[in-house]
């Protein structure tokens, strides 16, 4: 008797007629197999085998370079279920109309079947998918991605307990992609795009929209967050997890080179992108990073701003839509100040210099994390790392300070919930728009944000040790135009003053948004920032927060009768305390 896993593939198999079928081990030799298929494929070349040994680019469709929120849809029975913030699609319509264009989309091609764990082999919160896909390509970015082949096989056996996940590129036609997700089933159907975040499907299909949903099922969160470890001069190190949209500096944060290695405090990475977290026997939630790699965007990466990826990158990565220069070696926009002599852009062309940038703006790199020189000792720890704090943040130009803390968990989550940020390359559509973004989450939310908002205020009634909650901004401007705060290494001073609060310590005025850094309360030595500026970037300001409250209270309205009392409260608290500062002021 076939096992559920053998039938599924079987099925998919009647469904797509691939000329073979091929199951992944994982193993080295196999990966080397897939590369010499995608190089005679002719859209991937093998880099400088002396300075970038077992590298490869990968150039794309110029039509498939990003995640496309628009075609994605939560194909829940009940589209109530999806809520306002995903497209919805009733699963049976989607099975017929995308149905159709699997019906023998993999003819004359081979179908690989790539078992996944996402999380560490000997870990309770691992779970198990299998993607099967025509995209050696996707093959081997899982391989980095995820833990793949025997061991994810030997995990499923006979069960069925494995979140299935069927990919075609298709005729890779953006009219003809979709990117479904069955809720219920716990299935994902991906077809006409190689893109990472559409084709890799344990990543944001799995770890974060159906994971979402079985956390929230189930009585734990998977969110879009980064994990690190702050050691302080003792030697103690300090988890925290931080939430940024796509493309806001999450991998350059989680392997941040501290500016204050000097005194003793240092950045280690768990993960980058994801976080799936429970609370732990002693009541303190408890976070694994259910990734093996790092997908990161490339541009604006160089020795200053992210020193330890440069290293990591330097043998065994997949880089995407990159340039190359003359002598094979991966270049893109600010990895050095001048653009090498014979560049050839992301499509293969001799650059057009200024004219265009080089590398696709949303080019990227695909490395395995413990390439990375400060990988936590604990990133593969079976029972997760105990999380202190929780950060939000986003791209604000304006309104947002520096920092800020929450003045409980409920007002944490409504901070959260009321997010912005300004839309990067990460997504297909225009760039530099600000959109209510909360936890993250937009994009990768498996059902109706109402709900994860009222998820998200249990989870904090349930955990005996919560983390405190804190908003972070690195991009905020002064009046021309320029960036007021240096970010990068310099951001581990703002991971200074949280570590301290969440010890107690830490100076802070309380200010209707929350608590603020009094004026000597971060550690600005060695650092050159005029005291205007630090003023500005620490200011919070009683009019553009009017506006802000007013702008969170009509997104809200959304959400209807799913929008939990406690955050319409926390909103209205907000207005109250602002008025407050307006009217002794004034
Ligand atoms: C990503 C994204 O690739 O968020 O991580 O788009
Ligand atoms: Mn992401």
């Amino acid at each position: 008797m076939a096992t559920p896993l053998e039938a599924w593939v079987e099925e998919a198999a009647r469904r797509t007629r691939p000329k073979e079928v091929v199951w992944c081990d994982g193993s080295e030799g196999e990966a080397q197999r897939m590369v010499e298929r995608l190089v005679a494929e002719g859209r991937t070349i093998r880099l400088n085998e002396n300075t970038y040994p077992n590298c490869i680019l990968h150039r794309s469709d110029p039509s498939d370079v990003a995640r496309t929120e628009q075609v994605t849809f939560i194909c829940s029975r009940r589209k109530e279920d999806a809520g306002p913030t995903n497209n919805w699609m009733a699963p049976e319509e989607a099975k017929q109309k995308v149905g159709a264009l699997f019906q023998g989309a993999m003819t004359g091609r081979t179908m690989y079947v790539v078992p996944y764990l996402m999380g560490p082999a000997e870990s309770a919160m691992t779970r198990v998918g299998v993607e099967v896909t025509d995209s050696p390509y996707v093959v081997v970015s899982m391989r980095i991605m995820a833990r793949i082949g025997k061991i994810a096989l030997e995990r499923i056996g006979k069960a069925n307990d494995f979140v299935p996940g069927l990919h075609s590129l298709g005729d890779l036609n953006p009219e003809r992609r979709f990117v479904l997700h069955f809720p219920e089933e716990k299935l994902i159907w991906s077809i006409g795009s190689g893109y990472g975040g559409n084709a890799l499907l344990g990543k944001k299909c799995f770890a974060l929209r159906i994971a979402s949903w079985m956390a929230r099922e189930e009585g734990w969160m998977a969110e879009h967050m980064l994990i690190l470890g702050l050691e302080d001069p003792s030697g103690k190190v300090t988890y925290m997890a931080a939430a940024f949209p796509s493309a806001c500096g999450k991998t350059n944060m989680a392997m941040m080179v501290s500016a204050l290695e000097d005194s003793g405090y240092r950045v280690w990475t768990v993960g980058d992108d994801i976080a799936w977290m429970q609370e732990g026997p002693d009541g303190q939630l408890y976070a694994i990073n259910p990734e093996a790699g790092f997908f990161g965007v490339a541009p604006g990466t160089n020795d200053l701003t992210n020193p330890n990826v440069m290293e990591a990158v330097k043998r065994n990565t997949i880089f995407t839509n990159v340039a190359t220069t003359a002598s094979r070696e991966p270049w893109w926009e600010g990895m050095t100040p001048q653009a090498p002599p014979g560049l050839l852009d992301w499509q293969g062309r001799v650059s057009a210099g200024a004219k265009s940038p080089a590398a696709h703006p949303n080019s990227r790199y695909t490395v395995p994390a413990q390439q990375a020189p400060r990988i936590s000792p604990h990133w593969e720890d079976p029972a997760g790392v105990p999380i202190s704090a929780i950060i939000f943040g986003g791209r604000r130009a304006r309104v947002a300070p520096l920092v800020y803390e929450s003045l409980s968990w409920q007002h944490g989550v409504f901070v959260g919930a009321g997010m912005a940020s300004e839309t990067t390359a990460a997504i297909t559509g225009e760039v530099g728009v600000r959109r209510r973004d909360p936890m993250a989450m937009l994009p990768f939310c498996g059902y109706h944000m109402g709900d994860y908002f009222r998820h998200w205020l249990e989870m904090g009634r349930r955990i005996a040790r919560p983390p405190k909650i804190f908003h972070v901004n690195w991009f905020r401007k002064g009046s021309n135009g320029q960036f007021l705060w240096p970010g990068f290494g310099e951001n581990v001073r703002v991971l200074k003053w949280i570590l301290e609060r969440v010890n107690g310590k830490g100076q802070a005025e309380e200010t209707p948004i929350g608590f603020v850094p009094t004026k000597r309360a971060l550690t600005l030595d060695g650092l050159q920032i005029s005291p205007e500026n630090m003023e500005e970037l620490l200011r919070v300001d009683a009019a553009d927060w009017q506006k802000e409250a007013g702008e969170i209270g009509t997104f809200f309205k959304k959400f209807g009768d799913r929008l939990p009392p406690e955050l319409r409260e926390e909103q209205a608290h907000l207005t109250e305390r602002l008025n407050l500062v307006a009217s002794t002021k004034g």
